[in-house]
């Protein structure tokens, strides 16, 4: 390529720093996330004057996972900005569930010097290969002048090729303050969009007469189809063929939770009875029950869609497998059924045994919600949760009975508007996703809000980031449900008694958190709106507060019942966060 590429006029030489930045740039990456040091704050600075936009957060792991964030809701990968050792080791949390989560990510870490390794260096730790277990590609750059453009390349080529992942590129401190001659540096122009794969035609061809031919079919939506933009395909193809669909937890929204043919109140009936199943870009692992009996039937025939060939066949034997991007996929599903048309009739026992099963699950959760008892229960939290929530707001949510009984309430319409704890059941996302979500929103849609409902346990994880949310001004929800613990807590008067044994710490119940714990105050410390609510009414009047005033950052603190829990072992997804 020719020089001019890379070099601005009459430019004879670069730091390090700034052909990193440059690379980083040429590759169209657009946030990055870190906390900075030795040997990375010049590479912040040079990003920043790029105009890449840096976002300074208070631990690496909280940054990692915002960065993954916006892989997942950009389809670019975000950048995780670290120093060496210790900075690297706490990414690795946000590098594994990035992988887990098959969402795009680039994590750039400082490490020694390359002429001190060996000899007990500062932070000196394997960085490479402590990253490789966690990363779909690895490396430590050769050459500044000559490979780090490649290099980058070839780590955001394949964070977003295949099925997407997370990739590690290492560098040495040396390489960061190093002057570099312009004319020695090699250009590489940014990598093409991910190809798009198609399924083999015949396969295609089974698969529709597979689901022709169904008695109790059934769609299962997984983030997968959400990352691969197949919410109109899908939605398609639903409607075209009248069948109910089952999204999983961040397959939420491809298609609204409103439509007619979403069956998510009736899982566990819909999971057992369906003799065809059609997987969109969702796995057979512990949140679908493998795909295995008692949850499923023993001769229900599986349809995978997928990007990734290595999941086809995991854990059950696939009726037919459709390998290749699912939005391709699906239009070629769609293109059998626009030359033979056909649909899946309405009356019939499966759509009334799905129907009734779903009215008598609503009907007890709207009777828990309606409780007029105090404190609240998690229902009646929700219930008046969604009457007020825009229906186009990001939902970001961990915990486990708050992540779990909210996914039931909380409505998503929007596909890659829900962000939770994920495949790896991971506690302490919820801050960094949602200034991921906040920052992809200013750009995008300002008026659109991020409400990111944590349990009390869950937000004490990443909690200090409320300093980075106010520090930025992103004007995000933050619901705190407080039961005063991990699952279940005491209350103020069983905690007293706690207190006057000599050593409380062999007595405490290990689920036990502070009881009344004022979280609001953490967002008032650093000049946002904090509420402490203990009614609906305040619930009511707090969330019609702060949805009004879309500049500001908020933190409601809601009191329920510590005893308070879901209402029967029934339709969830994360029960083994549980345990
Ligand atoms: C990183 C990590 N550590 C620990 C756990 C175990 N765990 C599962 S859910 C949870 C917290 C649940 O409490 P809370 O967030 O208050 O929600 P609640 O169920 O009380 O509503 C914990 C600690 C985990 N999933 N991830
Ligand atoms: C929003 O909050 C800010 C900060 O408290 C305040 O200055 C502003 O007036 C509020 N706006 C509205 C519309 O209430
Ligand atoms: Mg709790």
């Amino acid at each position: 390529m020719p020089r001019d590429n890379f070099a601005e006029p009459r430019e004879q030489e670069v730091s390090g720093a700034t052909v990193i930045a440059r690379a980083l740039l040429a590759q169209d990456v657009k946030y990055m996330f870190g906390i900075v040091g030795i040997p990375v704050t010049e590479i912040a600075l040079a990003a920043q004057e790029l105009g890449i936009r840096y976002i300074g957060m208070r631990n690496e792991q909280a940054a990692c996972y915002a960065a993954s964030a916006i892989g997942y809701l950009t389809g670019r990968p975000g950048v995780c900005l670290v120093v060496s050792g210790p900075g690297l080791i706490h990414a690795l949390g946000g590098m594994a569930n990035a992988n887990i989560n098959c969402w795009p990510l680039i994590v750039i870490g400082g490490s020694c010097e390359r002429n001190q390794e060996a000899m007990g260096a500062f932070q000196e730790f394997p960085q490479v290969s402590n990253s490789n277990i966690l990363t779909k590609f690895s490396a430590i750059p050769i050459n500044i002048p000559t490979s780090f453009f490649n290099e980058i390349e070839e780590a955001v080529r394949n964070s977003i090729y295949g099925r997407p992942g997370a990739c590690y590129v290492d560098i040495p401190a040396d390489f960061v303050t190093r002057q570099v001659d312009v004319s020695s540096v090699k250009f590489k122009e940014c990598c093409l969009p991910p190809p798009i794969s198609m399924a083999d035609t015949s396969a295609v061809n089974m698969a529709a007469s597979v689901i022709r031919n169904a008695k109790q079919p059934l769609l299962i939506i997984g983030k997968g189809a959400a990352y691969a933009h197949a919410e109109e395909s899908i939605q398609k193809l639903v409607e075209q063929c009248n069948l109910p669909f089952l999204p999983t937890p961040m397959g939420k929204g491809v298609v609204p939770d409103n439509h007619p043919n979403c069956v998510g109140a009736a899982r566990s009936r819909a999971l057992k009875y369906a003799d065809v199943i059609v997987l969109f870009g969702a796995r057979l692992n512990w949140m679908l029950h493998f795909g295995l009996p008692p949850r499923y039937h023993p001769h229900v025939k599986f349809i995978q869609v997928d990007i990734c060939a290595e999941e086809l066949g995991n854990n059950v034997r696939p009726a037919v497998t459709l390998l290749g991007n699912i939005n391709a996929v699906t239009e070629q599903l769609l293109e059998q059924f626009d030359k033979t048309p056909w649909q899946y009739p309405t009356e019939t026992k499966w759509w009334k045994a799905l129907k009734e099963k779903m009215e008598s699950n609503e009907a007890i959760s709207k009777e828990l919600a309606s409780k007029k008892s105090l404190p609240m229960n998690y229902y009646t939290v929700f219930y008046h949760i969604q009457e007020q929530l825009p229906r186009d707001c990001f939902i970001v949510s961990e915990g486990a009975n708050t992540m779990d009984i909210g996914r039931t309430v909380l409505q998503n319409y929007f596909p890659r508007h829900r962000l939770d704890a994920g495949t790896f059941g991971i506690m302490g996302v919820g801050l960094g996703f949602a200034i991921a979500a906040a920052l992809v929103a200013k750009d995008r849609n300002p008026k659109q809000r991020v409400i990111c409902v944590e349990g009390d346990s869950a937000f004490g994880f990443s909690g200090m980031e409320v300093e980075t949310i106010c520090r930025y001004n992103l004007p995000i929800i933050l619901l705190v449900v407080n039961n005063n613990g991990i699952y279940q807590g005491i209350n103020t008067d069983s905690w007293k008694e706690m207190l006057k044994f000599h050593d409380a710490t062999t007595r405490v119940p290990p689920v036990c958190l502070l009881p009344n714990a004022h979280y609001e105050q953490v967002m008032t410390a650093f000049g946002g709106k904090g509420y402490f609510v203990q009614t609906p009414e305040d619930l009511q009047k707090s969330l019609r507060q702060t949805l009004a005033n879309t500049t500001e950052p908020s933190l409601i603190n809601i009191m329920i019942e510590p005893q308070s829990t879901r209402k029967a072992q029934e339709f969830h997804w994360l029960t083994r966060s549980n345990m």
